[in-house]
């Protein structure tokens, strides 16, 4: 058989600007009508008819992923999760960080689609430390990639500042030689 296989990219950029993908992630908060960081940047890139989408959608749990159109971003769709707001660790932060990629991944498996982008979820205005967040985004989108082999091309992973590039290259690399 001939199975396509997942490429998992990183770049350094801006996410609003990625046309070789289908659908881009946003980092959203629970009522899904917009904010600061990539949220602001992606309503702003999209126009105003993606808020007037989301205001259909009644708002989105903490982990859960809901999809809407792209509007005038480069993309056919725009997938919005919720992130957990970094409270110490020991309130369920990384399973829901974890759950933010994978609802995301079958939401976007589910609507058939190949090629995807995501911003590093939960690390800027929500304060999830990146070494902690790059690590469980890394090794979420691996599983998935595993047990569902060939249902994307391309997992991309747009990283804001050098910093962040630097962090996931590190553990990519190291999640690499573990598989
Ligand atoms: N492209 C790619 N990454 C970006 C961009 C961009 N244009 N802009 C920022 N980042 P944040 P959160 C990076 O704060 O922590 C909003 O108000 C940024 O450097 O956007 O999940 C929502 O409405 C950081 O690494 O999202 C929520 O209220 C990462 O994206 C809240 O912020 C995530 O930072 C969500 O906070």
């Amino acid at each position: 058989m001939n199975q396509v296989q997942t490429k998992i990219a990183l770049t350094l950029g801006d996410i609003t600007k990625q046309g070789d993908v289908e659908v881009i992630v946003n980092a959203a908060n629970k009522s899904l009508l917009g904010g600061g960081g990539v949220d602001g940047a992606i309503h702003k890139a999209a126009g105003p008819q993606l808020l007037a989408e989301c205001r259909q959608l009644n708002g989105c749990q903490t982990g859960q992923a809901k999809i809407t159109g792209a509007y005038n971003l480069p993309n056919k769709y725009v997938i919005h999760t919720v992130g957990p707001i970094w409270n110490g660790g020991a309130h369920g932060e990384a399973d829901l960080l974890a759950a933010c990629y994978e609802n995301s991944l079958r939401l976007a498996q589910k609507t058939g689609l190949k090629t995807i982008a995501f911003p590093a979820i939960s690390t800027g205005i929500y304060r999830y430390p990146l070494e902690e967040a790059s690590q469980i985004a890394l090794a979420t989108v691996q599983a998935f990639v595993k047990a569902n082999p060939g249902a994307f091309e391309l997992i991309k992973f747009v990283l804001f500042d050098q910093a962040a590039l630097d962090c996931y290259y590190r553990k990519l690399g190291g999640l690499q030689v573990e598989l």
